[in-house]
């Protein structure tokens, strides 16, 4: 039924984006003689899904984004407690296709063996994601921008575009390669493979302008789910020219981790890290500026999709969602890389509006990457793969959340040879983070705990003075999460 349902809506689109080409009569005309396909689309009541992830966002960067602010976050859901489970972008971003956490679908880094967008194909993981799941249910599918870091290189790492189109998408915009160079780029748009230059078109600017088109192509069909991935603001961070001028003398935010100067609490690797020198400081305020400039484009891609969903009547039955796949350090307690347990990384912002959700409420339930695909398919109206280890969001998006909800969630890291082409200097860690603790123990053997309430920005462990019956009930959650998988991560999460 509704594969018959998705195909006639499917073979509607596709006529009327043709007689839209020849002329609107003809299309009108078309609707009129086909009665039975404008039924089955207005029998389809299902929101359209637009989720806007970005790459390497921090939830602070929200305050130089104001079009995402005044149409996202004041018209919808702000969650204040939001996290990755994984801080780096491939893992990341294999647990939102999934709604798994990376000990169970094992893309562990950015690149083979153990990671990267071969992993993820090799093993068949292509073959049952949200994607997949919402496309079998009618849902019109697209995915632009970046799917999974490898994709356009081979496994060597080099660059080799591909025209590959993984299974669950009926259209695909997809980035090629890594961030190489300053003046090209290819986007594998649906088996072809296209260059553009940048000095004609900046990549964001491209993407909003594919999801625009795709908007307005597909207004009043199927609904649809398009995961809208732009590059910004990762490093190198390029931005449009317009933007050049902007952010010349802002500051690099320096909370009282920046730079931390005593770390003998902290384990061996970050005491093995110098402070930040001035000139260190100096390029990491370049790099922040250049992410804000970066940024702006993204902020104008959200105000013009708004607009482009309200001028076609679909932002009513629009659900919004706009993430990160994982934060990024910028000084923090010396720190550069994505993938240490502490604070600044794995937190990432999230936003969504859409159908019943109230408008300018903060949600501080703890909200993970994991959380997505199955919010994705609640909305949807389908059940998600046993294999799931996350939980829809949407009892958080009423007016009267549960009382109850996760009171802990898993924090994991593993480090490859291949990953940067030397070995990450953080070791393979566990951590749990609950309301108040973020406990962490690496496989050196050594330990940290912080009390969250007492030393928020994670100055101070305390694994050393703290109570053992403390520690002993920190670590029993940790060892079941560690190994937890559907059904018995969110038992886990919860505490029992
Ligand atoms: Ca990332
Ligand atoms: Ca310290």
């Amino acid at each position: 039924m509704r594969a018959n349902l998705s195909s006639s809506t499917r073979v509607a689109r596709n006529r009327l984006v043709l007689f839209t080409m020849l002329g609107l009569i003809s299309c009108l005309g078309l609707t009129a003689s086909r009665p039975e396909e404008s039924l089955a689309q207005a029998a389809d009541p299902r929101p359209n899904i637009l989720f806007i992830l970005a790459d390497d966002l921090r939830a602070s960067d929200l305050d130089y984004m104001p079009n995402t602010q005044s149409l996202l976050t004041n018209q919808g859901a702000k969650f204040t407690k939001a996290w990755v489970t994984r801080s780096l972008c491939c893992p990341s971003r294999a647990t939102i296709l999934r709604g798994q956490y990376t000990h169970n679908h094992q893309v562990w880094v950015n690149v083979p063996p153990a990671g990267g967008f071969w992993k993820f194909y090799d093993t068949g993981l292509e073959s049952s994601t949200v994607a997949t799941w919402l496309n079998a249910a009618g849902y019109d599918t697209i995915l632009i921008g970046k799917y999974l870091n490898r994709y356009g290189l081979d496994r060597d790492g080099n660059y080799a575009p591909t025209t590959h189109v993984p299974p669950g998408w009926d259209r695909w915009y997809a980035w090629e390669g890594a961030y190489p160079s300053a003046t090209t780029y290819d986007i594998n748009e649906n088996g072809r493979v296209v260059t553009y230059q940048r000095s004609e078109i900046h990549d964001t600017d491209l993407h909003a302008q594919t999801a625009e088109s795709f908007i307005r192509q597909t207004a009043g069909g199927a609904p649809f789910f398009m995961y809208l991935s732009p590059n910004a603001p990762h490093h190198p961070s390029y931005f449009a020219p317009r933007h050049a001028g902007l952010f010349s003398d802002t500051a690099l935010p320096k909370p009282s981790s920046f730079n931390e100067a005593d770390v003998s609490d902290k384990p061996q690797w970050v005491q093995n890290k110098p402070r930040l020198s001035s000139t260190e400081i100096s390029n990491l305020t370049d790099f922040y500026r250049k992410r804000l400039r970066a940024l702006q484009s993204l902020d104008e891609m959200v105000a013009r999709l708004v607009n482009t969903l309200s001028e076609t009547g679909e932002l009513s039955n629009t659900y919004i969602v706009f993430t990160s796949d994982n934060g990024i350090y910028l000084g923090e307690h010396r720190l550069t890389e994505k993938a240490a347990a502490y604070n600044a990384a794995p937190r990432i912002p999230l936003l969504i509006r859409g159908p019943g959700v109230p408008a300018g409420v903060t949600r501080s339930q703890m909200a993970l990457n994991n959380d997505l695909a199955p919010t994705f398919a609640r909305w949807a109206g389908i059940t998600p793969p046993a294999f799931v280890d996350g939980r829809p969001l949407t009892p958080l998006l009423t007016s009267s959340p549960p009382a109850t909800w996760r009171t802990a969630f898993l924090v994991e890291h593993r480090r490859s040879a291949e990953e940067y082409g030397y070995v990450s200097a953080i070791p393979n860690y566990e951590a749990i983070r609950t309301s108040q603790y973020n406990y962490v123990e690496y496989e050196t053997g050594e330990r940290e705990l912080y009390d969250l309430n007492a030393d928020p920005t994670e100055l101070t462990s305390i694994h050393a003075s703290a109570s053992p019956t403390l520690i002993a009930n920190l670590k029993a959650r940790l060892d079941a999460l560690k190994t937890c998988a559907g059904t018995g991560c969110r038992t886990a999460e919860n505490g029992g």
